[in-house]
């Protein structure tokens, strides 16, 4: 090519450059506001770090590049603090502190926790990350990056921060032939074929996301668990990431399958009182803390959903999780053993059997095992009341899981931001140590007392360019590292930070994407299950709505098992005169949602089977109602979507193109989840969608008819 041409092509392909999404939250242009910017480089002229070690490295690494690229100018690693405006980042017992005094800061901050205070160090002034350990630094650094890329004030910094949940992971639902269950964002980017030895540089990017948010472990893969990743040759690649992951923080942990020792160890059995099955699990561990010291542990779903565990050999669940406590003990790991646990052939309300099997357990497992709840009783739905679980457990620390991929949440097509959803669950009161116990603090572990304690979301990422599949997806991803680390964030202000780390500072741009993220979640529920309903989502797949479908499985995958349709009204009665799910609750909040009247209207069809001339609050038939918030939803999805147009020209094009495509293909699903929900419906109520609303434009056998075998998140070997 000629010299010209070369420069010409270079020319274009700079002009054309966009943001594709990879950088995620961690962008560090150029601040673009005159006077912060010049706030911030009269007063940071430098960085510093006391101590060394791999981790200090990595936040020695980001403070650079962070630093480098918002202030737009070198910033240099200083030998010696002989200037002012000097970023120091020590550790709290360095003898380099010995004047400062932090000791009762450092005492409430714990292991992860960090301090940024603006104070003097040898008569110079300085910005101080101090933390007790390394990981606090390298938290309090990403912090410190955080409130220059929200610009915010530097002047007079005292920040105290730290964890209130000690285990924060991410699940990957990721299995060793690369797809991902319930992945709507490409396939797996553990790259199991190459590794150990090609290391992709996405894995330290990962890290670094992770640790920005402070989520401390990740389970690598697929609950529905595939026994190979045992195997040592597996395990070699495991550690291969283990030893990245380390540097910024991060314990890797694996999902045990639980007939391993037969499958990979030869055995005849998996019994968990078996000696031989014992030695096999004692033996593994012990080769997996040789390869990984601060391996964290192991992550099981047994016995449910086809998943092999005790109770084939009569055993029961503490069982099964304190066997493998044990092995993992000598090595300080722990065991996260699942109570998404539910069997067609025990006839008993779904809704109530993770309950039965678990609470009669409570004080069973040893002391390295975390019980993991999903939020809700059924399974991720757009809305749930919290589980039962939660409270009824005390003498177990339990942890929390949260979906982050949006399986029942419009899949990676919609824009569903879950702060709110994962607030309204952790802010609910149980009330099971009287007024303020909240589920936040059965998972913190301070309402029973609990030093161990855990928070898990299923991770919505995969190896497309921007993560994440939907551009807004990376909001779900951060705002479950901002809420793991502290509860008491609102989901406006994890909103706010995030879309300025994102696309703007500017008001103009916060303000309408906030608008949209804000209304977002309310939308869905209003547009897929309204009102308390659940599960009304295509069979196997689970995407978009078929609440007729029946007899293709198991009774209880399907949506007539939960919406209970019929010439009568809608819901499941799960009240004393129903199920009796309600009798699972504390006796105060099981009062509420038993009672017709006091049950919150957002939770009426999924305790009550009303009729459908039942008088709601506002003075509407329940058919009526349930027409308002389906139309309300589409409606207002479409004020979100000509809100984000209003958004062309403000904010980077491909993203701002991105956005819009899917927007307008959430627009139409949710025209398709109201027409087809309400037509259904509407065969039992037998009452008119009222003349004044758009009418359905499609039949609904058109609505039945409609296949999509080749819907994305599922294997061949899953429901
Ligand atoms: O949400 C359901 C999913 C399954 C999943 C299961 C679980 C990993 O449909 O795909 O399996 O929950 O959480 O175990």
């Amino acid at each position: 090519m000629k010299k010209n041409s070369m420069v010409l092509l270079l020319i274009i392909s700079i002009s054309v450059f966009a943001e594709d999404g990879y950088r995620l939250w961690l962008r560090y242009d150029k601040i673009n506001d005159t006077k912060i910017l010049n706030d911030y480089n009269t007063n940071i002229k430098g960085i510093f770090l006391d101590s060394e070690s791999d981790i200090i490295k990595s936040a020695q690494t980001e403070l650079m590049n962070g630093l480098n690229g918002l202030l737009g100018k070198k910033i240099d690693l200083q030998k010696s603090i002989s200037q002012d405006g000097i970023v120091v980042a020590a550790k709290i017992n360095s003898p380099l502190l010995s004047a400062i005094r932090l000791d009762e800061k450092a005492k409430s901050i714990g292991k992860e926790g960090f301090i940024i205070t603006s104070t003097k160090l040898n008569g110079k002034k300085i910005i101080l990350i101090a933390a007790n350990e390394d990981a606090g630094i390298l938290y309090g650094s990403f912090h410190f990056l955080r409130i220059l890329q929200t610009h915010t004030s530097i002047q007079n910094l005292d920040i105290v921060s730290s964890p209130k949940i000690k285990l924060r992971l991410l699940n990957h639902w990721d299995n060793l032939d690369g797809t991902i269950e319930r992945g709507y964002a490409g396939f797996s980017f553990w790259d199991w074929h190459r590794l150990p030895d090609y290391i992709s540089p996405r894995y330290t990017d990962y890290a670094r996301a992770d640790a920005s948010i402070g989520i401390n472990g990740v389970s690598l893969t697929n609950v529905n668990a595939n026994s190979y990743i045992l195997r040592h040759e597996y395990l070699l690649k495991v550690k291969a990431l283990a030893d990245i992951f380390r540097r910024y923080g991060i314990k890797v942990y694996l999902t045990a399958r639980f007939s391993s020792p037969i499958e990979i160890g030869g055995l005849k059995t998996a019994d968990p009182l078996d000696d031989n099955v014992k030695q096999w699990w004692n033996k593994k561990a012990e080769e997996i803390f040789k390869l990984i010291p601060d391996f964290g542990g192991f992550l099981v779903k047994a016995n449910s959903e086809g998943q092999p565990g005790p109770q084939a050999y009569g055993r029961n669940h503490a069982d099964g999780a304190n066997m493998l406590a044990d092995a993992v003990k000598p090595f300080g790991g722990v065991v996260m053993w699942r109570a998404f646990v539910y069997d067609n052939n025990v006839n008993e309300d779904r809704a109530k059997q993770a309950f039965n099997e678990f609470k009669p357990l409570d004080g069973k497992f040893r002391d390295n095992v975390l019980v993991q709840v999903k939020n809700g009783a059924i399974d991720f739905q757009p809305r749930e009341p919290f589980h039962p679980l939660f409270g009824a457990m005390p003498k177990t620390p339990l942890m929390i899981e949260f979906q982050l991929t949006q399986e029942y949440t419009g899949q990676a097509t919609q824009l569903v931001y879950l702060a709110p959803m994962y607030k309204e669950c952790l802010d609910s009161d149980t009330y099971t140590k009287g007024d303020g116990s909240s589920v936040s603090r059965v998972i913190d572990g301070s309402l029973d007392n609990h030093s161990l304690s855990g928070i898990a979301g299923v991770a919505n990422t995969g190896a497309d360019r921007n993560w994440t599949g939907h551009l807004f997806g990376q909001s779900n991803w951060f705002a479950f590292g901002r809420l793991a680390w502290n509860y008491d964030l609102s989901s406006e202000q994890i909103a706010d930070e995030w879309i300025r780390m994102t696309f703007s500072n500017e008001k103009y741009v916060i303000e309408p994407i906030k608008k949209i993220m804000m209304d977002s979640r309310e939308n869905c529920v209003n547009y897929m299950t309204p009102l308390g309903l659940h599960h009304l989502m295509g069979w196997d797949h689970h995407y978009g709505p078929e609440p007729w479908t029946s007899g293709k499985a198991r009774e209880d995958w399907m949506p007539k098992y939960y919406h209970r349709a019929d010439s009568i009204g809608l819901g499941s009665n799960r009240s004393p005169s129903g199920s009796n799910a309600t009798s699972q609750y504390s006796k105060k909040a099981g009062d509420i949602f038993a009672s017709l009247d006091q049950c919150p209207e957002k939770y009426l069809l999924w305790f009550h089977h009303v009729p459908w001339n039942y008088k709601m609050k506002s003075g509407s038939t329940l058919w009526n109602e349930l027409v308002n918030h389906y139309y309300k939803g589409v409606d207002d999805e479409r004020k979100s979507l000509a809100t984000w147009n209003s958004l062309e020209g403000k904010i980077d094009q491909e993203e701002f193109e991105h956005v819009k495509m899917l927007m307008g293909i959430q627009v139409k699903e949710a025209v398709w989840w109201r027409n087809a929900c309400l037509l259904y419906f509407q065969t039992f109520s037998k009452m008119p969608i009222p003349g004044n609303y758009e009418q359905p434009d499609h039949t609904l056998e058109y609505y039945k008819s409609l296949q999509f075998p080749y819907a994305p998140g599922i294997l061949k070997t899953i429901h």
